[in-house]
């Protein structure tokens, strides 16, 4: 069992409105202040999708490229990219983003019904993330909506090998309308199905935030929390910021006696290289 636990801060998203959540960061200086925050209380990743100056997802490189750096400004955050994006998003726009040039990149395991919409993730797709971020010396975390996907990402790793540093580094998001349950059962059904030395943290969606927290660390796994995925804290009181999710996290990790991460210990563990800037937009 890894020592400390890895705190993976997720803090907006592609699917709340700003006008429905106003707590949500999206512009530029609200990203680096709840990254700021958050990683003064124990995250160390942070799983980054970016907003427009519309406050609607975008993909935009130049758009990724400044909230990329200034969150490596302000903070010494390992970068994760969303390579996900926005069901609505076209792969090659969801490839494009490694052009910034992240630490690290998700990247899912396989199709899901998402709610009413679909989050497409075919094969040929999978494939190509994988291998560019090798190439790129990118680190992926490999995404799962569902057990079935992994399954795939056995057969990626048998077929195309292992991914950049080497570490097999899984993230279980749980109660999604049309994935595997947040529940306990769901993610113990998963254990026997990681990739032998692989890791994981859990991602419970709304309600199922806490329950998959306490069922990941009594596992042993990782945790991501923030408001791209939880937008209440308890029954009838809604999410003050992501500083409160990731709190809560930190405090139930050092109740496991398994303490946050530092982000120098976060890259060591993920195997990322000591990257801390971007090139600036050609
Ligand atoms: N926004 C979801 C459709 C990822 O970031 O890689 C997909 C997602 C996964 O959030
Ligand atoms: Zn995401």
């Amino acid at each position: 069992m890894t020592p400390g636990t890895l705190i993976t801060l997720a803090p907006t998203g592609a699917e709340s409105a700003k006008a429905d959540v106003p707590a949500l960061p999206v512009t530029v200086d609200e990203v680096v202040a709840t990254a700021r925050d958050c990683q003064a209380i124990g995250a160390a990743v942070i799983h980054l999708h970016v907003r427009g100056e519309d406050t609607r997802p975008t993909l935009d490189l130049g758009r990724c490229r400044e909230v990329v750096q200034a969150v490596r400004e302000a903070t010494d955050l390992v970068v994760q990219i969303s390579s996900g994006g926005a069901v609505t998003d076209p792969f090659d726009q969801r490839l494009a983003v490694l052009d910034v040039e992240p630490d690290a990149a998700s990247l899912t395991l396989g199709t899901v019904n998402f709610g009413r919409d679909v989050f497409s993730n075919p094969w040929d797709l999978i494939v190509e993330l994988h291998t560019q971020m090798q190439q790129r010396g990118i680190v992926p975390e490999y995404e799962v909506f569902d057990l079935g996907q992994l399954a795939t990402l056995q057969r990626l790793l048998d077929k195309h090998g292992a991914p950049h540093g080497g570490r097999v580094h899984v993230d279980l998001v749980m109660g999604v309308p049309g994935g595997m349950p947040g529940t306990t059962q769901a993610l113990a059904a998963c254990l026997p199905l990681l990739p032998q030395g692989s890791t994981f943290a859990a991602t419970g969606v709304g309600r199922t935030s806490l329950p998959v927290m306490l069922a990941a660390l009594s596992a042993g796994g990782h945790l991501r929390v923030g408001m791209e995925d939880t937008l209440t804290y308890a029954p009838g009181e809604p999410v003050r910021d992501n500083a409160q999710l990731v709190a809560r996290a930190a405090g139930l990790a050092r109740i496991a006696q398994r303490p946050p991460l530092t982000t120098a210990e976060a890259r060591a563990f993920l195997g990322i290289d000591n990257r801390t800037t971007v090139e600036a937009a050609p």
